[in-house]
């Protein structure tokens, strides 16, 4: 057996995922454990490359990211994977795939509009005036958690408070 697990991370792009993310995985070494980060810097510019924003690209971005996470995890270390991962589908497949027991849903749940107003990278603004048709949240679609393991409320809470939030969850299973 291994000590690996995957921490999935899904929400709007500005929802605060590589944040929360990234502050998670500071926290979890303090703690000596061993992880990794995948997200969009280390995935859409090398993995997966060759994929834009259709459905289709998305679900086979998210499948891709779901084989090296299990990779990742058989080698014992703890996978933190961010992307938006619009779909249920693929979400649940990503759980099938690596399994139920080493796999946690984190649902950043970020309304629409702060995201909107976040807006770091201008993407919102260039899909309102027509320039990106399929933006998630405004031409293509976000479906949210029905359960996800655990939700935290990007809008409001500091970054750390999610943490210790995910952190205490993890530990209990
Ligand atoms: C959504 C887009 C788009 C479109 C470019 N829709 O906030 P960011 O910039 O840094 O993160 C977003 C990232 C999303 O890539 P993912 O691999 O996470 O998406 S998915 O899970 O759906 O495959 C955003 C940027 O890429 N970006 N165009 N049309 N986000």
């Amino acid at each position: 057996g291994h000590s690996g697990r995957v921490i999935w991370f899904t929400g709007l792009s500005g929802s605060g995922k590589s944040a929360i993310a990234n502050a998670l995985e500071i926290e979890l070494h303090a703690r000596g454990k061993r992880t990794y980060l995948l997200d969009g810097d280390n995935i859409r510019h090398g993995l997966s490359k060759d994929l834009g924003f259709t459905d289709a690209d998305r679900a086979e971005n998210i499948r891709r990211i779901a084989e090296v996470a299990k990779l990742m995890m058989d080698a014992g270390l703890i996978v933190l994977a961010a992307f938006i991962s619009p779909f249920r589908r693929e979400r649940q497949l990503a759980r099938e795939l690596i399994g139920e027991n080493n796999f946690s849903e984190v649902y950043v749940d970020t309304p629409l509009d702060t995201c909107e107003r976040r807006d770091p990278k201008g993407l919102y603004k260039k899909a309102r005036s027509g320039l990106l048709p399929n933006m998630t949240g405004i031409g293509s679609p976000y479906e949210k958690p029905l359960a996800p393991d655990i939700a935290v409320h990007g809008a409001d809470t500091p970054i750390e408070e999610s943490v210790r939030e995910i952190a205490s969850l993890l530990d209990m299973r």
